[in-house]
Order: C-alpha cells, then structure tokens, then sequence
C-alpha cells in the first residue's frame, strides 16, 4: 500500500538575506514567519498584513520588491518507518519557479520550470524520525533578466521581455489586463509517498467505432516496485458498476483492452448528455489509480466551403458538427492556490450556462489544475489547449527545448484522458509577432523564427505519439498565408478595439473560418469598484481607474467606443453602465453576425466565436464578460442570448431589417416567427407571423422586414415561439443609440416571487439592467422591453430592498421601490 504523507502543514518562509551565507541564513531562528503550502510569498505576506492588497488602489505598484526577492521554505517533519525494500519519493508537484530544495542538507533537486512536477527518490537521504526540508526561490524576474543580458533580447508583446526565457505563467509578467505579481513559493501539492510498489501512467485512449455502435477502452499501467500478487484493471460504467475486470500478474507494463457493444456517447452541452466511464487499476495491497473517460470521436475538419475560397475549420464530435460558441479562459486569480475547486465549478457553470460550448485555455496561463478538466468533462464543455507561450519570439536554444519538450510530455499525459479534450495548440499569437517582425509570412525570413521547430516539429511529435487521437493545431492563430486570413484557420479578430479601431456593428466583416478570439471592454460592477477604489477616486478617468485598466491605450479606445455608442457619462456609474452596454451590443453583434455564417453541410463558413475573454484575475476594466467578483456583466446575456440552441437574428440594411434563424440542434424545429415595426414611443407600424419549420443544425434566411420605415427611427423585434413560449429574440434599435430621443419607458417593475421579477413598459426601453444582491447570476437581464409584453426573469439572490434598475437614456440608477410609487 502506499502511504501518501501530504507536506502542507509546518511550513516557514522568509526572505534570502542577501549577504548572509546561505547555510546560516536557513539556520537562523528570526524572522521565520509560516507559509502555505499550496501558496504563493504573496498570500503569506498579504496574510500577515506585510504587504498590502495589491488588487486595491495602487498597491500593486508598492509591492514588487516582492519578486525582486528571493525567498527560502522550510519544513521539518516526521518521516513514517519504512520497511526493507521500500521507496521513498518526495513528490511537488509544483515549484515557482527558480527552486533548489535540500533534504537533510543534501542538495536533491534543481527546477527552472513551473509547470513541470518533480518526483525524487529519497530513500537513502530519508531519516527515521525528524527531517528537514529547505527550499530556496531565487527571484525568476532577475534570474531571467540575468539569462537575457546573456541571449539577448526578445521582440514581444507584453510584460518584461525577459520572460520569453523563464517558463513561468507568463501573465505573472502583466498583461494588458493584469497586473505585475512575479510569484513564487509551492503552489501545487508536496508529499512523501513511501510503497513497495505504485502504479504510474495509467491510461486509457478510448475510441469508437464509425457506426458508434462498439467503443474500445484499451488499458495501460505501470507497476513501479516490487510486489508479489496481481493488478486488477476495471471498468466502470456511467452508472459507477463494474462493466469488466481483469486480473494480470503485477510487473512491468500491463495492458488490456476492454470492448462495450452500443457504448454511452460523450457529447458536448447542449447536443446531449456526458456519460463519464472510470478506469482503474488496483493491486493486492490496496493501491490503485484511476481515469474518467469519455467515449466521443472528435475531428477538426478543414474542407472546401461552397461557393468560397479556402477551407472550413470546424469540429465534429460523434460525426456531428459543432458551432463552437464560447470563451477564452485566463488564470482566474493572480495568486494561484486561492483557485478553489468550487470556483471552478462556478466559473465554467456560467460558462454552460450562457449556451457555450469551448473553453479556450490562453498559452499565457497554465496548463489548468485536474478539476478544471474534469467539471469541463462533466459539463460538457470543449476545451481548446493551448501550449503555455503567448505573443512573444520564443528562443529555442537546446536546454530551453529539453524544458518544454518535458513540460509538454507531462501535460499530455495528465490532460488526454479528459473527453472534453478537443484541440492542442502550438501557442498564443507567436505566429502574428512573428509576422509583425518580418519573421513569417509573405517575404519574411523564417530563420529568425526560433521557436518554429518547437511549433511545428517538437509539439506535434510529442503530442501525435503520447496522444494521437487529439487535432493539434500549430497556433492561435494560423493558417493562411498570414495570421490574419479570413479564408483559412483560425483567426483573432481585433480588427475592432486594437488595430483599426473598426466600430463593432462591422464585427461580421472581420469574420474567420473560426475566431478564437475577438472582444472589447467595459469595466467591472460598480460594487466591486467600490470595493477597490477610494471614494475620491471614483470617477471615470481617476488615476487609480486608469492604474486598473492595463490595455495600452486602453482608457481612450474605450472613451472612442463609447462615445460612439452613447453619450459619454461624467459620473462612475453612469460611466460603467454606458461602457457594459457599449461591450453587450459589440460583442451581440459579432455572435449572432458570425453564428449567421454557420451556413449548412458542405458550405460551414464560420465555425467558432470564442470571446476574449470569459473572466479576470483581479478588479480591472477588461475585455472580461465575467468580472473578478463573478458578476457577469450584460455582456454575458447577450452571448447567452446569441447563442441558444434556437436564435435569431436582425441586422438593419439599406434595404430593411435582414432576418435569419439558426436552429443548432438535431431536429427540425417547428416554430412561430413574430415580427414587430414599431416607433420609439412605441407606436406599431406592422407587424407579421410566419409559421417556420428550421432544419437541423442549419441556418435559415427569413427575408427582409420594415424596407418601407425609417430605418433612422424604427424599432425591429424578431421572436420565435414554440409552445406557447418565446425562444429566442432580438431587437434592433436605430443607431447610433446616441442620436435617439428616448422617451420614460414607464418600467414597471413587480416582485412576483422569492427570485422572480415581472417586468412591462409602456414605451420601449433599451437596455434594462437590474442590480440586487452582489455576485448573483440573472436569467436574463439588460433586456430591451416593448409594450404590450410583460417579462418575468429570475435570479439566485433576490434582495428586493436592494433592488436597482437602470436604462439607456436614465439619468441615473433607480431603486425599484421608488418608481414603483411613482
Ligand atoms: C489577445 C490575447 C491577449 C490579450 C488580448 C487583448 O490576442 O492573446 O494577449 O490580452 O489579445 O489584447
């Protein structure tokens, strides 16, 4: 049996004293203060009052002496007896990132990379009784900094340039949405694993067949040590029983595979259910090791798009394809280790939860912690995994190679199991730097694109022979003579915010086969301003506003998109509101624009929109739709309503309102298409019903509505019902909204229930944003309201005594109960 000792409790930490020898500096009793282990300085100083927040005011910037420092752990503790013939590992299985660790005074490991674990054999160093731990953290903003005055500098975009060299998450640098917080410390597990014998590399590459009628779960493990008996290998279905087992001698490698007739089909949300099969492995004395695994194909298929040029880039799981609607994923919080699993869960349940399908974990991250992976499993999202480099000129000298070829292996290993798996990626924008330095692309010189081979020869041969059955994708984006082709691979779309600054009604444009990034900003809840901001601050270009928006630029491109948009408000929360529903119709006008694309068999001409990005790791003005609080801003509704299984949209032409329906299910969906002309004081000046029957995973043109209004002054509103209930809608107000003459909608707002409001107007309202309880999640909200319907929407958290609304042309945020009097 192995006897697992986790090492999380007991620990010390101070900073190196420079000029004291090493040795004496361990051995002296001051200024030891305790650490957490899984932790990071930062939280152990911010827990002790040493530094102050750095996510308030300008903290940030009084804090970087932080990692400028080199830091030293110690631990002593009590080793169990061991018996004869037993080993000894001592397991971290994450070290930030500079690190040397001692056992006994016996120097057993050196790390340079974060995001490699490290297993050591510590049998012969191991006493009965007390031992002792020391680990030393030399700071990875120096160290790096030391190795580029040796290499050279790197072109990059983003942070200190010499973290192109460290392989540490490269947000921890700053990022034009986060701040600088060079950590270091143990930031995953530490444990002493004592056994006569383990299991390792457990694995299981489940496939299917083409008819999916029969599934092959081919199990491998290693038996590591010695130990007399057998190892059991079983299989478990959806249910938890077993299916099958097998029992085979305990040596070496063992192998079996097991086949199920008419298996349960892994689908992503919304397209099915997600079945989960267990592998195990188990032997005699207890041990065991187990996977949970999925049984889908997925495929990337790049094929002709009828009547256009280049090719197609979606992906079809079970033989179905999919329109990847979704976000990008970056660390949720600066500090690590204070990631819970349950907010995890939360996260990528209002990921679900707004009809998204992929996640994309961002190259400037980390590969993410096991429980990300697995609630993707269950939830059934798809998750696009990038390789841990973003927007920079990667070296790729041969020891820095050998450290990814490592880090990559061992991520490979970890995560492909995972049936929400669906692409690996070479790396973040390291191909559009590249062309930006004339390093790649039409007339550029490759030779000064280092990390090429690591791009195209070093990831995919790692990833086709440890795990074949994954798409792997050489980045994010590629494909086409350039990064930005529209006609082949993926591609960012920032033709709108960065580079052209083109307004977001154009978003439909700037399509690409897939966008795997795209987004604008607008700034966190006013709650969680407040929160971080002084009340002298808190107006809308107040120095520490601007020190919590990182983007180059990044407070002026957003003033351009407002002004726009709306009239620019002076107040902070006229100011949030106005940049909120500036970020929901941008980002509105990009799904349902490209999801239009999604076309039919044979002609997918856009398959994907993944936003950047879903979430933040701190309180910032960001392209974020969820905020570091976990309030999702309207923009989060508009994606949700974007993306139903069963939408629609209208977009305003010179020659009327162009209409379309996208039924993204299976079936043929019979449905009622309502379509309303009315005026801004809410006059009907037509309207029309149509029977419709949408085929299947297909997207249905409607025709044009309202040619013969004023377009300058005519509100459209499409809905679908079925059953007696609205669907799916959408309405589109002339614009610029700016330019409108917006009369008291007359909101009526009334409590119907513990969560639930009913809304009605008796002239148009744009834009209606209720607050109540902080951190709760709506049904809907920053909803466009017509008289003559009344809209019930609920909510976790319903505080009716906190209960505030807010609409485009307001002057200012009401409470619910005030105007309910009026
Ligand atoms: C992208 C990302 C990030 C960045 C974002 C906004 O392309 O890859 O590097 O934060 O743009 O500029």
């Amino acid at each position: 049996m192995t006897h697992t000792l986790p090492l999380h409790a007991g620990w010390q930490f101070k900073a190196r004293a420079p000029q004291t020898p090493l040795n004496d500096d361990f051995a002296a009793d001051s200024d030891w203060a305790a650490a957490s282990v899984p932790g990071t300085v930062h939280q152990d100083l911010l827990a002790t009052g040493r530094i102050p927040d750095p996510n308030v005011g300008l903290n940030e910037l009084d804090v970087q002496w932080v990692g400028e420092t080199d830091w030293l752990y110690q631990l002593e503790f009590d080793a169990p007896s061991m018996e004869s013939g037993e080993q000894a590992d001592l397991c971290f299985d994450g070290l930030d990132t500079f690190a040397k660790v001692w056992l006994n005074g016996e120097l057993i490991l050196e790390s340079e990379n974060m995001f490699v674990p490290r297993r050591v054999s510590v049998a012969g160093q191991l006493r009965e009784g007390s031992n002792e731990l020391r680990v030393l953290f030399s700071s990875a903003l120096l160290r790096g900094q030391g190795i580029e005055a040796e290499l050279g500098k790197r072109q990059l975009w983003n942070g200190d340039s010499s973290r192109l060299y460290v392989r540490k998450a490269q947000y921890h640098y700053g990022w034009d949405w986060g701040p600088v917080l060079m950590t270091a410390g143990l930031w995953r597990g530490v444990r002493l694993e004592v056994y006569a014998a383990r299991l390792d590399e457990l694995a299981c590459p489940v496939s299917v067949s083409d008819d999916f009628k029969r599934a092959e779960f081919p199990v491998s493990v290693d038996v590591k040590g010695k130990i007399a008996g057998n190892v059991v290998l079983e299989l478990l279905g959806p249910d938890g029983a077993v299916v099958a087992s097998e029992t085979r001698p305990a040596a070496g490698s063992v192998a079996h595979t097991f086949s199920v007739e008419n298996p349960a089909l892994w689908w992503p949300a919304g397209h099915g259910e997600q079945p989960l099969y267990t592998v195990r492995a188990g032997l005699e004395d207890g041990t065991s090791s187990e996977l949970r695994v999925g049984v889908r194909s997925i495929r990337l298929i790049q094929e002709p798009v009828a009547d256009e040029p280049g090719s197609s880039f979606f992906f079809e799981v079970n033989g179905m394809p999919i329109f990847c609607g979704g976000a990008n994923w970056i660390p949720d919080d600066n500090f690590l280790p204070r990631i819970s699993p349950e907010r995890y869960r939360t996260r990528l349940t209002q990921a679900r939860d707004a009809n998204m399908v992929m996640i994309r974990v961002w190259g400037g991250g980390i590969y993410e912690d096991d429980v990300f992976y697995d609630v993707c499993d269950e939830l059934g999202l798809l998750v696009w995994q990038d390789f841990m480099f973003a927007c920079g000129m990667y070296p790729a000298h041969t020891e820095f190679q050998a450290s990814i070829r490592e880090e990559a292996e061992v991520a490979v290993r970890r995560l492909r199991h995972h049936a929400s798996l669906a692409l690996w990626c070479g790396n973040n924008e390291d191909y559009q730097i590249a062309n930006s330095v004339g390093a790649y692309g039409p007339g550029g010189d490759e030779s000064k694109f280092d990390a090429l081979s690591t791009y195209e020869e070093l990831l995919p041969e790692v990833c086709s022979r440890l795990n074949p059955a994954t798409p792997y994708w050489p980045g994010s984006a590629f494909g086409g003579p350039n990064s930005t082709d529209q006609e082949i691979g993926d591609r960012h779309t920032w033709d709108v915010w960065h580079g052209a600054m083109a307004p977001y009604q154009d978003y439909p444009k700037y399509e690409g086969r897939f966008v795997a990034e795209f987004g604008m900003q607008s700034l966190p809840s006013l709650a969680l301003l407040e929160s971080v901001v002084a009340p002298e601050e808190r107006f809308p270009a107040s120095r520490t506003l601007e020190h919590h928006n990182k983007a180059g630029d990044g407070p002026r491109r957003l003033n351009v998109y407002i002004g726009d948009t709306v009239p620019i408000p002076a107040d902070l929360p006229g100011y949030v509101y106005a940049s909120q529903l500036m970020q929901a119709e941008a980002l509105d006008s990009a799904y349902r624009g490209w999801r239009r694309r999604w076309g039919r068999d044979g002609k997918r001409a856009v398959s994907g929109a993944l936003v950047w990005q879903l979430n933040d790791c701190w309180p910032v003005t960001s392209w974020a739709i969820i905020d570091s609080s976990g309030q999702p801003k309207p923009a989060y509704y508009a994606i949700k309503g974007a993306l139903k299984p069963v939408s629609v949209g209208v977009t305003v032409t010179g020659k009327g309102a162009e209409v379309w329906a996208v039924n993204g299910t299976t079936e043929v969906q019979t449905v009622t298409l309502d379509l309303r002309a009315l005026t801004l004081e809410g006059k009907e000046l037509s309207a029309e019903t149509r029977e419709l029957k949408l085929a299947a995973n297909e997207v249905t043109e409607l025709g044009i509505f309202a040619a013969e209004h004023d377009a300058a002054s005519t509100i459209v509103a499409a809905t679908l019902n079925q059953d007696g209930s609205v669907i799916a809608r959408e309405v589109r107000w002339p614009e610029p909204f700016k330019y409108l003459t917006l009369p008291d909608p007359g909101l009526k707002v009334e409590v119907t229930g513990p969560n639930a409001l009913s809304l009605s107007v008796t002239r148009p309202a744009k834009g209606v944003w209720l607050e109540s309880a902080p951190e709760t999640v709506w049904d809907d909200n920053m909803l466009d309201l017509l008289p003559g319907e009344t809209r019930v929407v609920r909510t976790q958290k319903l505080s009716p005594s906190n209960l505030t609304a807010r609409w485009l042309g307001a002057e200012e945020t009401v409470r619910v109960g005030e105007f309910e009097r009026a």
